[in-house]
This record gives C-alpha cells, sequence and structure tokens, in this order.
C-alpha cells in the first residue's frame, strides 16, 4: 500500500521515491489504508474475541476506520445475539453477512466503495470469498476446490491490492491468528476502547485504568449492562499481557 514516485526506463519502471506513510499495520503488513475491514465467522472458525480485541486495538492505535463483518451466519444464526453483544456500546458496524446466501453483499461492495480497505482476519472466515462476491471477475482462489483449478484448499499466501467498483482498492491478506500488541503503554490501551470511552468520565478518578480503582464507571456498566463483561475480560488479558512483556 505504499504511495510512490517511479520513473520509466527501457525495461519497466524504477521505483524513486516511497512517500511516507499515512498509517502501517505490521499484522496484517500494510499501509495508507483509509479502514480495516475485521472478517470473522460464526463458525468454521469461531470467533476468538480477544484475538479481535487486540486486533481492534492494533488499528484504533493507526487510527483506522473499523468495520467488522461477521461471516457464515448462514451456519449458526444464534451466534449473531452473542457478538452483538461482545461489542455493545462500542459503535463499531457490524456487518453479518454470508458468501453462500448472498447476505449483505451489496452492503459490503457499499462499505468499500472509494476507500482503500484491508480485509484483515483469521484463515478460512471468507475474505477471500467475500471479493470473489462482490467482484465476480478477480476468481480469487479461496479455502473450497477453486474454480479454476479444481483441485486442493487454498489459502490466501500474499497481499494483493484489487480494485472493486468504481473507486474503491481493497487488499485481501493472508489469514493469522496469533498477534502481539503493538508497542503500548498500558495506561494507554484505555483511550482506544470507544465502549469505555462512554462512560469513563463518570469515573471517580480522571486518570482511571477501570483496573482496581473505587468508583470505577466501566467496572459498574460491566455489571449493569452497559459494557460487555467479555471486552472488559480482554481488556484485563491485554493488560497483563503488557505487563508481563515489558513492553509498557
Ligand atoms: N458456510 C459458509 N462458508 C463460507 C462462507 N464464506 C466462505 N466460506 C467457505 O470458507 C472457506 C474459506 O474461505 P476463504 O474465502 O478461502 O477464506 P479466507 O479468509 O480468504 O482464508 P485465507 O485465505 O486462508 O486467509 C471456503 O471453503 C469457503 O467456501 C459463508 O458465508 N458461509
Ligand atoms: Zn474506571
Amino acid at each position: 500500500g505504499d504511495n510512490i514516485e517511479f520513473s520509466i526506463e527501457k525495461h519497466g519502471y524504477v521505483i524513486e521515491k516511497i512517500m511516507k506513510r499515512k498509517n502501517k499495520l505490521s499484522r496484517p503488513p500494510v499501509s495508507n489504508v483509509d479502514q480495516v475491514m475485521i472478517v470473522f465467522s460464526v463458525d468454521f472458525p469461531k470467533p476468538n474475541f480477544l484475538f479481535l480485541d487486540k486486533l481492534i486495538l492494533n488499528c484504533e492505535m493507526e487510527h483506522l476506520d473499523i468495520l467488522l463483518c461477521c461471516n457464515k451466519v448462514d451456519l449458526d444464526s444464534n451466534s449473531v445475539i452473542e457478538v452483538r453483544n461482545h461489542f455493545l456500546n462500542t459503535g463499531y458496524e457490524i456487518i453479518f453477512s454470508s458468501t453462500k446466501t448472498n447476505i449483505d453483499m451489496a452492503k459490503i461492495k457499499n462499505r468499500l466503495e472509494n476507500r482503500t480497505t484491508v480485509l484483515a482476519g483469521p484463515s478460512g472466515v471468507g475474505k477471500s470469498s467475500i471479493i470473489n462476491m462482490i467482484e465476480p471477475k478477480m476468481d480469487l482462489l479461496t479455502g473450497s476446490i477453486s474454480s479454476k483449478l479444481r483441485r486442493g484448499k487454498h489459502t490466501t499466501r500474499h497481499t494483493e491490492l484489487l480494485k472493486t467498483g468504481k473507486n474503491g482498492f481493497v487488499l485481501d491478506t493472508p489469514g493469522f491468528t496469533s498477534l502481539e500488541i503493538e508497542k503500548l503503554d498500558f495506561e494507554e490501551v484505555k483511550e482506544f476502547y470507544p465502549d469505555f470511552l462512554n462512560f469513563s468520565n463518570l469515573c471517580k478518578f480522571k486518570n482511571c485504568n477501570h483496573l482496581n480503582e473505587p468508583g470505577c464507571q466501566i467496572k459498574h456498566q460491566v455489571s449493569t449492562g452497559g459494557i460487555s463483561p467479555t471486552r472488559y475480560a480482554n481488556y484485563k488479558s491485554i493488560i497483563d499481557e503488557l505487563k508481563n512483556t515489558g513492553r509498557y
């Protein structure tokens, strides 16, 4: 996703200069994107909310717009509630989609128009399948038997920049499931939680980290249904991880 200056030589192009990057993620390794569509699935594989919260945190740190896509809803419509509850009051848009039964593909296509979007998420959740649905002429190979080769299981191995619609670009990236949080002071994590920020001005202490402080409104909201208990538990795990790795 780099913007470059190039010159044209006899036998091709020469990169003269790489322009300053607007943002940069290390997993997936992309830069200069407007938004990330984080794709996960209700089943095969089931959502790993800790992984999703870490990925969201890394994207928030890079000031990317975040769109969530919960795919394969044809397999299990009950998990929709669990997903909604987990992201309660975060403000993130969640698209519940299926490439098999063609649910909300037009909506996804619409959200990708006029922007550069990176698709990120675990392997096998349907990232390549989604791109194939919205841009059938791409004919990307997917995890099922591909229409081109009719053999083997395919997984995306490198990042590809593809055009979508009139003026959109989308980056399909290889799936990944392990993730390190970028270098961050543990006391800064809370600033990247939009669901917490709705309520944190009501904490007794202005610099409350929502851990063991008295009069914490976040803990109050977790017990009274304003903030998801799993989001909060994952927040504490992330803080522990940052403290233990000494990267704070
Ligand atoms: N039931 C169901 N299966 C789907 C859906 N979308 C994709 N799949 C299947 O899920 C498998 C993985 O799809 P891919 O599109 O290759 O997944 P990916 O996220 O691109 O995977 P990587 O390239 O490994 O990162 C394939 O067998 C697809 O046919 C869906 O909406 N419903
Ligand atoms: Zn607090």
